[in-house]
């Protein structure tokens, strides 16, 4: 079986950018390779230096991943902090990356631009910290979303040049998606990327309730429709339709497509509706995250079992690097 690994940061609440683009894959994939899906506590610490919160972040997080459908008899679910020799990894991996090419990386710039004040090295090496994530498994597929694809092909560069120079130690990951292209979730406001600390009431979390997710829909940015025939969709138009081909019927999807088509559209209607679709779907997933949330032994049990399982692999890879690069001076 292959290998695969994921992570996601305990930054907050889950939403549909998280699930469709990544989380959903997890699930399904779990049937068919060796997963190792990781809550990434340290990279949360590059944006989030304040750790009041991490702890119940890391728990709700954990129930949100059971909820969804992850079962630890099938994969390996576990905390990055746990794994002590993902840090040894990145520290080897530092080497073997440039500083010009992870200042030039998308995130960075971006995050430079939201924490301004918070420019850190652990930001500026994030790359590297994610590397190392896959790498320490020798990871062959990375199930992420659109706003990750750079950062495998970064993984790539580096494995690449640490088997040029040490041997041939790391098979070369690639980005997956069961639909062939990676994922991008736009905010309902139609500005960028769907993510956890963007603005909340243009991102559905999982944990809202119904009332709250018929709210947010119904603000999400249309305009007063098409005035041509068959014209192409503005940007967050594609998205309520995207939103609406991932919960709604084909039959439904089929209808307001034609619509936009014939210029008819009314988009009340068709946020109502994709509304209605999304409650029907979110619903059961909060109901089980709420469920096994407050269940934190359960949740304990779980985190400890992965520790153990994602150690044994990552000493494994360790030992092999060690041997590779010449630093293990007593056998
Ligand atoms: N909008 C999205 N569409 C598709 N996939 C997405 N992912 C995140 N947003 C979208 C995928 O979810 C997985 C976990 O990524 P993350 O923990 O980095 O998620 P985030 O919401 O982007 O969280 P941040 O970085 O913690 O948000 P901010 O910066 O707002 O604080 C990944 O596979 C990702 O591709």
């Amino acid at each position: 079986k292959e290998t695969v690994l994921s992570g996601i940061r305990p930054t907050g609440f889950v939403h549909l950018g998280n699930y469709f683009g990544a989380m959903r894959d997890w699930v399904r994939m779990q049937e068919e390779y060796d997963c190792y899906i990781c809550v990434v506590d340290w990279h949360s610490l590059t944006t989030h230096p304040d750790t009041k919160e991490l702890q119940s972040n890391v728990y709700r997080l954990m129930g949100e991943l059971l909820a969804v459908g992850l079962d630890p008899e099938k994969c390996v679910l576990y905390v990055q902090s746990d794994v002590p020799e993902i840090a040894e990894l990145y520290l080897y991996l530092n080497m073997m990356a440039y500083k010009g090419e992870l200042e030039k990386t998308a995130t960075f710039k971006d995050k430079v631009r939201q924490h301004p004040n918070n420019v850190n090295a652990g930001l500026l090496t994030y790359p590297v910290l994610q590397a190392a994530d896959i790498l320490i498994h020798r990871a062959l597929k990375v199930p992420v979303g659109k706003d990750q694809e750079q950062h495998i092909e970064m993984t790539r560069n580096f494995a690449e040049r640490f088997n040029h120079r040490y041997g041939e130690i790391f098979p070369l990951p690639q980005a997956f998606s069961y639909g062939g292209g990676l994922i991008k979730i736009m905010s309902l406001d139609g500005t960028g990327k769907m993510s956890k600390s963007a603005n909340q009431m243009a991102t559905l979390y999982l944990a809202d309730d119904d009332e709250l997710i018929r709210k947010k829909i119904m603000k999400a940015k249309t305009d007063s429709g098409p005035t041509e025939l068959h014209s192409v969709k503005p940007d967050y138009i594609e998205n309520v339709f995207g939103l609406m081909k991932l919960v709604s019927s084909e039959d439904t999807v089929a209808k307001f497509e034609a619509d936009f088509n014939n210029c008819v559209i009314r988009y009340g209607d068709m946020k109502k509706q994709l509304a209605e679709d999304m409650v029907r779907f979110m619903g059961p997933i909060r109901e089980r995250a709420k469920a096994i949330e407050n269940n934190k032994e359960e949740i304990t049990r779980v985190i400890l079992r992965g520790k153990e399982k994602a150690r044994a692999s990552a000493d494994a890879t360790l030992q092999l690097v060690r041997k590779a690069m010449g630093v293990n001076y007593t056998g």
